[in-house]
């Protein structure tokens, strides 16, 4: 059994650290992890924390127990406009954890333990990677229960697992298993629940020994595809931090702060 130290104390949700890897455990069993407003404001401080924190390269996201990854917005606090949260103000502030973790410059990995349903489907479809174990079932229920995400549970789902597929996943409300979720493309690998963990911390590993950078490079290319201008605004940011750590850069600035004319003369110009 690995340790897991304790980043810091929520009240929905566990937030833990292994070597270079961050564990967010939503941990609300009772109601199979489903997320009320609280639930996601956490997440979206533990993921601002592992955005910051350099020595975490990898971020995993699961659900307490062997029942539930997710089962997406609490159906108990749901209201007219949103989920309603300790001020009395309905919200769907899932949207912006959704945002947070095409963002994140890190990869984030969902490890479904269980039922990845509704809003919970649509957390693990917007992870960079699933692991499941044998147990998981996947599936929306939007509109048999009075709701929809026409963001990236539709849109990201259907570069997945093609449109007739998303179709289908969302116009039936069936659910699927681990297998037939990773036969359609939006699950990676599926393992006996014992190995859950193992597999997510040696797939963490893996990622961990490659370069960072190229790792962040390529996340915000896959996303720019299909995040529009603001994925193309993510990866030019990108290009521009590349470009702020090259001397051809330094160059200018050292220029202007030394009150001469830059010399650009001495950079390559590549082909
Ligand atoms: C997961 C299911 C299939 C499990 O069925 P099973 O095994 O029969 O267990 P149950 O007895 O049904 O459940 C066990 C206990 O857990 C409670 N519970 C389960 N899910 C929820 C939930 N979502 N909210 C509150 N409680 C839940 C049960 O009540 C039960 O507790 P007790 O025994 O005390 O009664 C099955 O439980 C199921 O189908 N659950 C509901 C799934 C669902 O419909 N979820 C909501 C879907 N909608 C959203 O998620 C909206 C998301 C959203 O906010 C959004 C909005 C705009 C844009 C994007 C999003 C987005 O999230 O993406």
């Amino acid at each position: 059994m690995r340790e897991w130290t304790t980043i810091k104390e929520y009240e929905d949700i566990l937030f833990q650290q292994y070597g270079g890897i961050a564990k967010i455990t939503i941990n609300r069993p009772q109601v199979y992890n489903a997320f009320r407003p609280k639930t996601n404001e956490e997440m979206l401080d533990a993921m601002a924390i592992c955005r910051e924190r350099a020595d975490i390269g990898v971020i995993v996201l699961t659900g307490a127990g062997d029942k539930a990854f997710c089962s997406g917005g609490d159906q108990k606090v749901k209201g007219i406009g949103g989920y309603i949260d300790d001020n009395g103000v309905p919200r769907l502030n899932v949207l912006d954890l959704h945002k947070a973790i095409r963002s994140i410059p890190k990869p984030v990995i969902a490890m479904v333990n269980g039922y990845a349903i509704g809003g919970g489907h649509v957390l693990h479809v917007v992870c960079d990677l699933t692991i499941a174990s044998e147990n998981a079932r996947f599936g929306q229920t939007g509109p048999k229960v009075g709701s929809f995400d026409a963001g990236f549970g539709a849109s990201y789902l259907a570069r997945c697992v093609g449109q007739k597929k998303a179709r289908e996943i969302w116009f039936l409300c069936r659910q699927y298993t681990a297998k037939e979720a990773e036969e359609m493309g939006m699950v990676n690998k599926v393992v006996p629940f014992e190995r859950l963990e193992d597999e997510t911390v040696e797939w963490c590993e893996t990622i961990l020994k490659r370069s960072p950078m190229a790792i962040r490079m390529i996340k915000r290319a896959l996303n720019a595809e299909l995040d529009g201008q603001r994925g193309m605004m993510e990866f030019a940011g990108d290009a521009t931090l590349l470009y702020y750590l090259m001397a051809e850069a330094q160059e200018g600035k050292n220029a202007f702060l030394e009150k001469r004319d830059p010399d650009f003369s001495k950079f390559q110009k590549f082909p």
